[in-house]
């Protein structure tokens, strides 16, 4: 099985919760979820909520969340999140590439979601 993000719409407003509204596709079924958090990536996780535990998948503990961009980079620049996450012992890291900033971490947890998918079978 694979997760893949179909649509995603994040919200954001100074002194205003952030929501997400997201569809995505994990194996054949697709979802329609929407979250609420204290920031845009927050809000997604909330959003993934109810996918994830109706398709039976966890999610491990985040540990670090960096963000950052390549030297001489510019307000333009592609960003690079790299997420670091924790599940019983086992520490690992996923990064994600974006423009956007909480995209890229939203591109970092897809992927540490589909290394997972891909561990369980
Ligand atoms: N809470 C923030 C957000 O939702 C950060 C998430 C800390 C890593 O964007």
């Amino acid at each position: 099985a694979h997760i893949e993000l179909l649509n995603c719409s994040i919200t954001s407003g100074l002194d205003l919760e952030s929501s997400a509204n997201i569809r995505l596709r994990i194996g054949d079924k697709v979802y329609k979820s929407s979250g609420h958090g204290n920031g845009g990536f927050d809000a997604f996780m909330k959003a993934l909520d109810h996918p994830l535990s109706d398709s039976k998948l966890t999610m491990p503990e985040l540990i670090d969340y960096e963000v950052r961009i390549p030297p001489g980079g510019q307000a333009n620049a592609l960003t690079e999140c790299v997420i670091q996450w924790a599940d019983d012992a086992k520490q690992f890291h996923t990064r994600g590439v974006n423009s956007n900033q909480v995209f890229a971490g939203i591109q970092a947890t897809l992927r540490m979601l589909n290394v997972r998918l891909h561990q369980r079978q």
